[in-house]
């Protein structure tokens, strides 16, 4: 089943998500239209909290070949460490439209547990990586223009109070 994006300005976006504890059939649910809401977008990455649901899991498939996909769902996610850096094209489906450059580490570390709340580790670089530090930052309340200078963030903030009032948001 797909759900509603929720973008910029809802309050979900900004607070902190509580960890999952139950690895249950509802989890599942919520797993799996999470993938369907992102390949719908389309995106490359979902957090829970976009669907509106303060929980610490995301979805992602950062896979370039057609045909293959690359579907992992890290639940309570945790960054173990990071390395290099990468500037890179970012957008995020909160943010429709908007798309700017964002500094990042090339590599990254993490472990996470599975739908059955089993821990796996994953060392990943570029895209992927980014993806997974841009899908982190939501379960933080973190939005990817927090990464910009105050002045670009202020800009796009200003466009988006005009888009609202224009009603294209
Ligand atoms: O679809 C998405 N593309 C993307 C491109 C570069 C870096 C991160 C991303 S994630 C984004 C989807 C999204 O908003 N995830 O939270
Ligand atoms: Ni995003």
């Amino acid at each position: 089943m797909m759900r509603e994006i929720r973008k910029y300005g809802d309050p979900v976006l900004a607070r902190t998500a509580d960890p999952v504890v139950e690895f249950d059939t509802e989890l599942k649910r919520l797993v799996d239209d999470m993938f369907e809401t992102m390949y719908a977008a389309p995106g490359v990455g979902l957090a829970a909290p976009q669907v509106g649901v303060s929980k610490r899991l995301f979805v992602m498939d950062c896979s370039t070949k057609d045909g293959v996909q690359e579907r992992l769902a890290l639940i309570n996610p945790e960054i173990v460490s990071t390395e290099g850096s990468q500037v890179g094209d970012e957008g995020c489906l909160s943010f429709p439209g908007i798309y700017f450059q964002v500094d990042r580490p090339q590599r990254v570390i993490a472990r996470a547990q599975d739908v059955k709340g089993n821990w796996f580790d994953i060392d990943t670089t570029d895209l992927s990586a980014r993806c997974i530090l841009h899908e982190n930052d939501h379960l933080n309340g973190i939005v990817f223009i927090s990464h910009l200078s105050a002045l670009k963030r202020d800009l796009i903030k200003r466009k988006i109070k005009k888009r609202i009032k224009a009603g294209d948001w």
